[in-house]
């Protein structure tokens, strides 16, 4: 099969169904007859498969024979969602399989929906990885993505009388049809035990690590499509076995569930991804997570690179490893153990082959996300990288002496070892120390890590730290989540405005000053929030009005994130339309969605405070047609799909400084919603291209932030007594108004909020309030809203994941790219 699909369109759509019904009879084992939605899914993806796999072996024959330069990206996150109509579009037979199963008399949107969502992740750092491997396939970036395939990704989420319960989730429970069991690749992982040294008459003595225990790992390789059949590249998961099944001597002694005991353990290791999504797991269970995903990913990469190359000395010309966040930062002892200990190469060239192989990317400065191992841990668990930790510790340390460097405090902070609170190894100094570059995912994050996180490594290796803006693929989050703005876009900017959306986009702006073009742009909202409104009548039983603003916050609960001041913005609006419903209210709907991490208390109490909100506004008569407000539960990245294009208002509020990027912010204004946000992470870049005076920007900025706390002024008393309505709301929560079974369950919350706002919730209140009110006043205006929402989309372009990978590809893994072309035409 070409690149292109094929010219006939006819021809291609019977060979597409005869390809179903040959999956369905044989593969699935069902006839037209007798399938469900499931087989029918089962059927169609593994066509589509077909068609991917022959690419995908053109795709490998061509590397193997230009040894091109290999890119890995480690990332305990993959949050892929479905797959289905992603491929079928990078295939380009969309619209080739809706009509082959249409003359089958199956909807393809009835079948999209019964495929599970791999939700490998916990929220922006897993989709940012899920991103980047579209965008490295479309943009023939030689890459493979490695991590853990968990049999049960993130918890289901169900809203029980408002509060969250977490359920096991369950997305293999059918199998998956887009993955390849690899059995043959696999890996002997090993953990605790001891180390010996042996005296060796040719050289110096050698270490040998025996581990107390082994595992397994076995590949499982999902191919991942670019746009328009450009490379397919692999994402290979790890999961984790025993060495035997089944121990028969315990088994045969009676011992019925000891002869498994060790299975259970083994697998225990990719059971379950940890929920939480930036605090500290501080578990066992997670440090084995992370070594044994990446022990199998650097013996995998080494073995094919010993395989192409017989030397490893070369490896940082044909390789380059991606660290995703600090979670793969065990990379860095690992990676010398395995040249050092089993490939023999001495100490100082296997340092020089790990920092010019591995680069590493963080994603958050809050202090309690920032990983550190208890030594005591470390040596009982990997005794052997331990050891190793120190010596990179020590000769750090020393080369810092030479260089007169004896301040006792520097030298404190750049230690990989944390000595004040129990001896602890701090993975982010790890990272950065084995990486030849370190990057930010914004602006401000990257400039905020070289003066906080990291700023006396940063003194050290001044060059070291990079900027990488985040980006998000277009083709998922605009072509597939709004066929109807894309439809209109290619009806206005040409079929090619696609190749290269970055500067075609900006062909809108003309267009955002015709009545005609805003109407149709308008238009095409309407129908996203008449989908929404659907959904939500059929999950929750709310019937919304769709004329009504669209105001969404859907992301991970969390304190910095400031759903709280949403919610707080929500009560005194309540309470300012109940005591003037006849102003000429602009109606809104507020939306929420997100996760809690199952044991962050402050979280799942703010998700029930938004259910007893809702509760109560929305049976209350005097604000019927002015105001709702919806909780949604289990919010993923299907659900993602069909938020987004449906808002109108986008809130991106944290407290700045705080969000290292954000990545929903670009979702939404790339489908022309406009931005209520705070000056922090990306959004500060998206309005400088968008311009500020289009999106609502508003609170203190970082360094206000900082000021403010470096003052102490955390305690918000008269700062409440200063306003009105935010008095006004609190006082109505505190004297549990929304809570009246209960009136004290939100005493200790607001308790907090008054006496110590860490996140500065109060002190931003009013400049949001305000901010929210010129929302009100431009959607008075329709014209002006349409104008800036058409703007908003016009000029995204630059928050293409392409833009970063490409960025990526230059600036850190030196490896060339290849922009989509303009589709050849069929002659
Ligand atoms: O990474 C997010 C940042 O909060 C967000 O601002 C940024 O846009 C995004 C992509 O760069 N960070 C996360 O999503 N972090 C996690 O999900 C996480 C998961 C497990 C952990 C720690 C953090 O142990």
């Amino acid at each position: 099969m070409s690149r292109e699909a094929s010219a006939d369109p006819d021809a291609a759509v019977q060979a597409f169904k005869e390809n179903i019904l040959l999956k369905l009879k044989y593969a699935v084992g069902k006839s037209p007859g007798n399938a469900f939605g499931h087989d029918w899914f089962e059927a169609v993806a593994l066509a589509a498969r077909d068609q991917i796999a022959d690419r995908w072996e053109e795709s490998s024959e061509t590397v193997d024979r230009s040894q091109a330069k290999r890119v890995y990206y480690l990332s305990l996150e993959f949050l892929m969602g479905r797959l289905l109509i992603d491929n079928l579009c990078n295939l380009g037979v969309l619209d080739i399989a809706r009509q082959a199963l249409r003359e089958l008399g199956v909807d393809l949107d009835d079948i999209r929906q019964v495929e599970p969502d791999a939700a490998l992740g916990n929220g922006g750092l897993g989709r940012l990885a899920a991103c980047f491997m579209e965008s490295m396939a479309t943009l023939d970036v030689v890459a493979h993505g490695y991590g853990i395939r968990y049999e049960h990704g993130l918890f289901r989420q169900v809203i029980a009388d408002g509060w969250q319960q977490e359920h096991t989730e369950t997305w293999l429970d059918f199998g998956n049809p887009w993955e390849f069991e690899r059995p043959e690749v696999s890996y002997r992982i090993g953990f605790g035990g001891s180390v010996s040294t042996q005296e060796s008459s040719e050289g110096p003595p050698r270490q040998v690590w025996t581990p107390g225990e082994t595992f397994r790992s076995i590949a499982y390789d999902t191919p991942v499509i670019g746009w328009r059949r450009a490379s397919v590249n692999t994402l290979r998961l790890w999961r984790s076995r025993a060495e035997e099944d089944l121990q028969l001597d315990r088994f045969n002694a009676g011992d019925h569930f000891g002869a498994v005991a060790d299975v259970v353990k083994a697998e225990s290791i990719s059971r379950v991804l940890y929920p939480a999504d930036s605090t500290e797991a501080g578990q066992e269970l997670r440090l084995r997570q992370e070594y044994f995903f990446v022990s199998a990913s650097l013996q995998d990469l080494l073995k094919r690179h010993l395989d192409e190359y017989g030397d490893l000395l070369n490896l940082p010309e044909k390789a380059a490893i991606q660290l995703n966040d600090t979670h793969p930062s065990i990379a860095v002892a690992e990676l010398m153990r395995l040249l050092v200990d089993v490939h023999q190469i001495e100490w100082f060239i296997a340092w020089r082959l790990t920092v010019g192989t591995l680069s590493y990317t963080n994603h958050t400065l809050l202090p309690e996300a920032l990983e550190s191992w208890p030594v005591s841990l470390m040596e009982r668990l990997l005794p052997r990288h331990m050891q190793i930790i120190y010596l990179i510790n020590a000769f750090h340390i020393d080369s810092l002496r030479a260089q007169d460097i004896h301040d006792f405090a520097l030298l404190r902070s750049v230690s990989l070892i944390e000595e004040d609170h129990g001896r602890r190894v701090r993975m982010g100094n790890l990272a950065f120390l084995g990486s030849n570059s370190i990057n930010g995912v914004s602006a401000l994050h990257t400039e905020l890590m070289r003066h906080t996180v990291f700023r006396d490594l940063h003194r050290l290796y001044p060059e070291r730290i990079n900027s990488k803006t985040n980006g998000i693929t277009f083709r998922r989050w605009l072509y597939q989540v709004n066929p109807a703005l894309t439809g209109l876009l290619t009806q206005s900017l040409g079929e090619d405005w696609q190749v290269a959306p970055e500067t075609t986009l900006q062909g809108l702006e003309p267009l955002a000053e015709q009545a005609g073009f805003r109407k149709q742009f308008a238009e095409c909202r309407q129908r996203n929030k008449v989908a929404l409104v659907r959904l939500v009548q059929e999950r929750l039983s709310i019937s919304l009005d769709s004329q009504a603003i669209f105001d969404v916050q859907v992301k991970r609960i969390h304190e910095y994130k400031r759903q709280l001041l949403n919610l707080l913005h929500t009560v005194a609006l309540y309470q300012a339309m109940r005591n003037d419903p006849a102003t000429n209210w602009a109606p809104r709907v507020k939306i929420f969605a997100g996760k809690a991490a199952a044991s962050y208390h402050q979280a799942k109490l703010i998700i029930k405070l938004a259910n007893d909100i809702s509760r109560t506004i929305n049976s209350d008569p005097t604000v019927r047609g002015l105001l709702k407000v919806v909780f949604l539960p289990n919010y993923n990245v299907s659900l993602a799909e069909t938020i987004i294009p449906a808002a109108d208002l986008s809130e991106q509020i944290s407290t700045a400084g705080l969000e290292a990027s954000g990545t929903s912010n670009m979702k939404f204004a790339l489908n022309g919603a406009l931005t209520i946000g705070t000056l922090d992470g990306a959004n500060v870049e998206m309005s400088q291209l968008i311009g500020s005076d289009n999106m609502f920007i508003f609170g203190m900025t970082a360094d206000e932030v900082e000021s403010r706390r470096r003052a102490g002024e955390l305690e918000m008393t008269s700062v409440v007594e200063g306003s009105e309505r935010l008095a006004g709301a609190i006082e109505a929560i505190r004297a549990g108004v929304f809570s009246p079974d209960d009136p004290q369950r939100y005493a200790n919350l607001i308790d907090g909020l008054l006496g110590y706002d860490r996140y500065m919730v109060c002190a931003d209140f009013d400049a949001y309030w305000k901010a929210q009110r010129r929302v009100d006043a431009l959607w008075h205006k329709p014209t002006q809203w349409w104008r800036t929402a058409v703007l908003n989309t016009a000029r995204m372009g630059w928050f293409s994941s392409d833009r970063t990978i490409s960025e990526y590809a230059s600036d850190i893994w030196h490896v060339p790219f290849t922009l989509p072309r303009p589709a050849q035409k069929p002659a």
